[in-house]
This record gives C-alpha cells, structure tokens and sequence, in this order.
C-alpha cells in the first residue's frame, strides 16, 4: 500500500532474479556532492556488474520508492531538507508525505516490505563512544536483530565503539560474518584488532549459511562484513587523529540524535583532505559488488 517497486525491479522479483537493495542516507547525509551522486550510480552499476538488478530506497510523496530513476537520484543528491529516516521516522515521512532518505534500518525495513534479502551499504551505525552516558546506539542494530535482511557492509564505522558493538550484536543473536577475514573490518581500514566471530569466504557460503539461518526461522539478518579494498584502505592509525578530532567537537557542539553520524562522517572528509571520501567511496562499491554475486548464488 505504501510501496513503489519499480518495474525492472518487480519483474526480476517475479522472475527470482537477484536484486541488491541500497540505502539512500548515504547520498544525503552521508557525502557531499557531487561524490554523492557518482557513487549512487556507480553502486547501481556494480551491483549490474555482479549480476542483479539494484533497488536504491527513499520515500517521496508518502510512498516508499525501490528503485529510483537516474532523475531521482539526482535530486536527492541535491536536494536540501531531506530527512534521514530510520525505523522511528518512517511513517512520520509517509504520513506528511517528505522526502525521506532511509538509512541501513529503514532500508532493511523497506527492503523486507519489497521481499528483497540482500544490502548493501557503507558501514553501519552502532554503538557511539561515550554510549553509557549518552545512550546513543544506532537503531541499525536492532533493526538487524529483527529484519530479515543480509546487509553487506565494510564493518561499523570506525568512530563508533567497536568492541561495544560487537557485543550489542553478539547480544541481540545478529550474526558477524567476516567475509574472506578473521577480523571485524574498521569501515575505512581493513583492521581494527578485534575478531569477527564467524568468517565464510565465498558467495556461496554466504547464500548457504542464509539459507540455514531463514529455515530456521531465527528471524532478523546478518552482517557480511567485507573489509575496504587494500588500495583504498586508510590504515587505523592515519584515522585515529581525525576519528578523535571530529569526535570531540561534535561533544563540544552539542551534536545530538540523528545529527551526530553525518557530522562526524562530514568533519572526518575534511579534516583528512579528502582521502576519507575515497575510501568510503571505494568500500561501498566493493560491498555493492559483493552483494549481487551473493543475491546471484541465492536465485540459483
Ligand atoms: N554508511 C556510510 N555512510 C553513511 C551511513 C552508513 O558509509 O552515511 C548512514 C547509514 O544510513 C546508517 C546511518 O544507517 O549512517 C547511521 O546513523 P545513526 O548512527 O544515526 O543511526
Ligand atoms: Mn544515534
């Protein structure tokens, strides 16, 4: 009912077609433009490249969109205002009909509605440093304890709490695959020192183990975590100055709620000239690749 699948995308559905969906806060609050925009596309197209058809999600005129029109995608590249929607917010965004850029929560919701299995995006959002105080955890955790979805990413972001996070997970019964690694990938780096508690090395163990766990009926999803490529990694100890820097004025600042991860993502582009960007942009192309060859092996 508050659902628009594009047609490509409902077709390949019907067909049992592999699909890859991708999330939308990534290009609003996630990179500046135009970089945003050149990656919403190149995500599309790796995801082609490995073999399924890409379902990029936002909610616009009070439905929920999978699979945006190269037009679209544009102007939520730069579009001002967007609101970054998470499991709280979506109907908020659906009932007053804004713009709304779903995050890895909203999107594993969405994606679930649109009977999509497999996402992939960036990092996602989890336990911030300083949490026993300030309680923030990212709602991407729970939503991957509850939602059917595999979402394939390059680890949590590094200026999150990993260690913490990783327990949260272990926790809520989410499954931590590190794909083709023993270690929990640190998003811009390949390393974080801390163990991934399962690892699986090809699509097709991780179509498997899928398949095992959906039988199952466990419910919720898992994390596939495929570390940043070696050329486009920024090893930990780079990150650590600009992580601690962006960190600490965002305290200084007051930066709350939903404000905190797109200001200290935007801080960390400038302070290290750029050289975050590119790898975050690399990272996603890679999980978008990786996606789709799962969703391949799944359809088989
Ligand atoms: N991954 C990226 N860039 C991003 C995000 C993830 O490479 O901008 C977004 C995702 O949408 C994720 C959100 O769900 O940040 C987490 O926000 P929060 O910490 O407020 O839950
Ligand atoms: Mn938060």
């Amino acid at each position: 009912m508050y659902l628009k699948v594009a047609p490509e995308i409902r077709r390949a559905l019907q067909g049992g077609r592999p699909v890859v969906a991708l999330e939308s806060t990534i290009i609003t609050h996630g990179m500046p433009y135009p970089e945003n925009l050149e990656t919403a596309r190149a995500l599309e197209s790796q995801v082609r490249a490995g073999g399924a058809v890409p379902a990029t999600i936002a909610v616009m005129g009070g439905v929920i969109c999978a699979g945006l029109s190269d037009k679209e995608l544009e102007w939520l590249a730069t579009a001002k205002n967007v609101l970054k929607v998470s499991r709280n917010d979506l109907p908020y965004a659906l009932a007053t009909k804004k713009i709304g850029a779903t995050t890895v929560a909203a999107t594993m919701i969405c994606a679930h509605l649109a009977g999509i299995k497999v996402f992939a995006t960036g990092g996602i959002g989890g336990v911030h440093r300083g949490a026993e105080a300030s309680f923030d955890i990212s709602a991407d955790l729970e939503e991957l304890a509850r939602t059917p979805v595999a979402v394939v990413c390059a680890g949590a972001k590094a200026l999150l709490d990993l260690p913490k996070t990783l327990e949260y997970l272990e926790t809520r019964g989410v499954p931590v695959i590190g794909y083709g690694t023993d270690e929990f990938p640190a998003f811009w780096s390949r390393r974080s020192g801390l163990k991934t508690p399962l690892r699986l090395d090809t699509p097709a163990e991780v179509a498997r183990f899928l398949q095992v766990k959906w039988e199952l009926n466990l419910g919720g999803g898992a994390m596939v975590c495929n570390p940043v490529p070696e050329a486009d990694e920024i090893p930990a100890h780079d990150m650590r100055g600009f992580i601690d820097s962006a960190v600490r004025e965002a305290e200084e600042y007051g930066i709350k709620g939903k404000a905190v991860t797109p200001y200290i993502l935007a801080r960390i582009v400038e302070l290290s000239g750029g050289r975050s960007l590119r790898s975050n942009i690399a990272l996603a192309q890679s999980n978008a690749r990786v996606a789709a060859e799962i969703a391949a092996v799944m359809s088989l």
